[in-house]
């Protein structure tokens, strides 16, 4: 296992690489390049360039969140296969650079959605959250709006300005598009990325759909252990794997997390550990990473990773906003440090306890 922090690039984070180095057994950063578009093609120069800024900082670059996939390829359009050499085109630098780590995720129109981007908890640090309730009662084409509305100025992962102008158009695209037709258009794409992949080393880690049910009536598809399963064995290779995310399965209680990372052993490259309180179907807060102060349980977590070997990188996930630290929603720094370092001390005790 190695612990890492995700960071979104020195142009756009109020974390500098400085501070995450000195998180304790913090090794790497997961990150990406943020100015590039779904369908655009990665420069060498772009990589290399990325690369050496991590490095130079002592940190590894430990994989990319996220090379995101053009919408043609998801509804299945004809132009997807333009899209898709475009894709294998940006496996192949990162793969020349040494990157073998590219997380991704396959939901249509928004990536992952929430009612609340700091709803303040009893002890006055704000969290993320999600009411169904609430998410019914918003017209989708002003969920941009609603989310930069209270992102503190940041551009949210997954939320890009230029994406969200397009939102009622892509309403209509996605309208002939069913989970079955979603599934068989990742299948296809997976199929023609796998042996560039393959030739390269890369793991391609699937990010689970967060909220895991489908919103706003669009298809989901990645998101229990049933259809998870039945993804992997559409393309059975080690390089087609997950990004298990605890936080995104965790919002449906009927999701054993520690069950299914056993279950996909030897398919995980990636983990996204956070925790989070649930308080009804459909309504849950996010909260610290301990235990104690949500629903899941970090201990059999960890020590599920722990028992199936992970080699790739973990990550503590969103965090909690406090000490007035102003940052992006869920990613500042003070509370995913805390976490990172939870997290690191249930690994050790777990790593000794098993000797
Ligand atoms: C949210 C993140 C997601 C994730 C993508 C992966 O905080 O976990 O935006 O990066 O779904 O492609």
């Amino acid at each position: 296992m190695k612990m890492t922090l995700r960071w979104f690039g020195s142009k756009h984070d109020s974390v500098t690489l400085k501070q995450i180095r000195q998180i304790p057994g913090c090794v790497g950063v997961i990150t990406t390049l943020y100015d590039t578009k779904p369908g655009e093609i990665w420069s060498t120069e772009a990589i290399k360039a990325l690369k050496e800024e991590v490095e130079e900082a002592g940190l590894e670059l430990s994989g990319i969140e996220s090379v995101n996939i053009h919408d043609d390829i998801k509804i299945g359009l004809p132009t997807r296969d333009k899209y898709i050499e475009n894709y294998i085109q940006t496996l192949e630098n990162l793969g020349r650079e040494g990157i073998d780590l590219v997380c991704y995720n396959f939901m249509p129109v928004f990536d992952w959605t929430r009612s609340d981007l700091a709803k303040v908890r009893p002890d006055g640090a704000t969290v993320l959250s999600y009411d169904q309730e609430l998410i019914d009662q918003i017209d989708p084409a002003k969920m941009f709006d609603q989310m930069e509305f209270s992102s503190n100025g940041f551009a949210l992962p997954g939320w890009e300005p230029e994406r969200m102008v397009r939102v009622k158009e892509l309403f209509e695209m996605y309208e002939e598009v069913n989970e079955e037709k979603l599934f068989d258009n990742l299948v296809y794409f997976l199929k023609a990325i796998m042996p560039t992949c393959e030739r390269y080393g890369i793991k391609m880690a699937i990010h689970q759909d967060d909220p895991a049910w489908p919103v706003f009536g669009l298809p989901r598809i990645v998101n229990t252990k049933e259809n998870i399963q039945r993804l992997l064995d559409a393309v059975p290779v080690m390089n087609n794997g997950l990004t298990l995310c605890t936080g995104s399965l965790g919002s449906n209680p009927n999701n054993d997390i520690p069950d299914m990372i056993r279950a996909f052993k030897g398919r995980i490259h990636f983990g996204h550990v956070r925790n989070l309180i649930h308080h009804a179907p459909g309504k849950f807060d996010e909260a610290s990473h301990l235990s104690s102060d949500g629903s899941l349980d970090m201990y059999e977590i960890m020590k599920a990773f722990y028992e199936i070997g992970i080699e790739g990188p973990l990550r503590p996930d969103h965090g909690r906003a406090i000490w007035d630290e102003v940052a992006m929603p869920g990613y500042g720094l003070y509370d995913r440090a805390l976490g990172a370092t939870y997290l690191n001390g249930l690994w050790e005790a777990i790593e000794k306890s098993s000797k």
